[in-house]
């Protein structure tokens, strides 16, 4: 099986928690007890990736995670250089939100021929930026503006342009360390409009936001600064629990 297909089994039962690990900020050691810290208390998935690469860590640790757990691992990727055969998937990710023609098909472009060669799962996601009340990493580096936080109709237009373009997965990201996560009422609006599964992220920093989030809609919800803090096993157990609560 696909592991799209699966995602999309996944969101029919209920919301699913992913946790995000940028491996380029971990050593080999924290890699893997963090992916394994994860996987035994409740993540239904990790997302792999960052915005910038500093440390050339990427594979390497991408290669440990996998090794080490039965979860999906999906490459989340911020550029294209994260392109590796070590993971189930690959977000392929459009900026559906930028008018700048490198993340809207200059990067994919890119990344196409190490996909083929790697026999990849790409899975075309339509990843809307929206504000979130501080400029963050994905912004500045996709020189991209951002969703403004209220407008629900320009992000229902969004995600509806995605899947007429025959997207498989909408991503909606206030960015990381966003200072509020995006509106529940932008997030149902969206679930109105599309049946398309629906990963949302950015600000979700309390197991009671999340559910909230996933309340309204959301089918994956992403974690990484909340976790990056500390991966304290009882906070991760918490985040899962609270998603897993709403069933569909
Ligand atoms: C960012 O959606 C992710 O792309 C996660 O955001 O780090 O704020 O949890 P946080």
């Amino acid at each position: 099986m696909t592991t799209y297909k699966k995602l999309c089994e996944m969101a029919q039962q209920r919301a699913n928690f992913f946790c995000l690990l940028d491996p380029d900020n971990l050593d080999k050691d924290s890699a893997v007890e963090s992916a394994i810290t994860c996987a035994s208390n409740g993540a239904d998935g990790l997302l792999v990736g960052g915005s910038i690469m500093l440390h050339d860590k990427f594979e390497e640790n991408l290669k440990l995670i996998k090794e080490n757990v039965k979860i999906p691992v999906i490459i989340f990727p911020g550029i294209f250089n994260f392109v590796s055969p070590y993971a189930d998937a690959l977000l392929l990710l459009s900026v559906i939100t930028s008018r700048n023609p490198q993340m809207l098909i200059g990067e994919q472009v890119r990344a196409a021929p190490l996909i083929y060669k790697y026999n990849l799962e790409a899975i075309g996601t339509g990843y809307m930026l929206v504000e979130s009340g501080n400029s963050t990493s994905v912004q500045y580096m996709s020189d991209s503006f951002p969703l403004p936080h209220k407008k629900t109709d320009l992000a229902v237009a969004h995600a509806l342009a995605a899947k007429y373009l025959g997207m498989k997965l909408i991503y909606m990201d206030a960015g990381s360390g966003a200072k509020m996560p995006i509106s529940e009422h932008m997030i149902s609006e969206v679930k109105k409009y599309t049946e398309l599964p629906i990963i949302i992220g950015g600000g979700i920093n309390t197991p009671e936001i999340a559910k909230k989030i996933a309340l309204s809609g959301a089918d994956f919800i992403v974690t990484g600064t909340a976790l990056e803090k500390s991966m304290d096993p009882i906070l991760i157990r918490s985040f899962a629990d609270a998603v897993h609560s709403v069933k569909r």
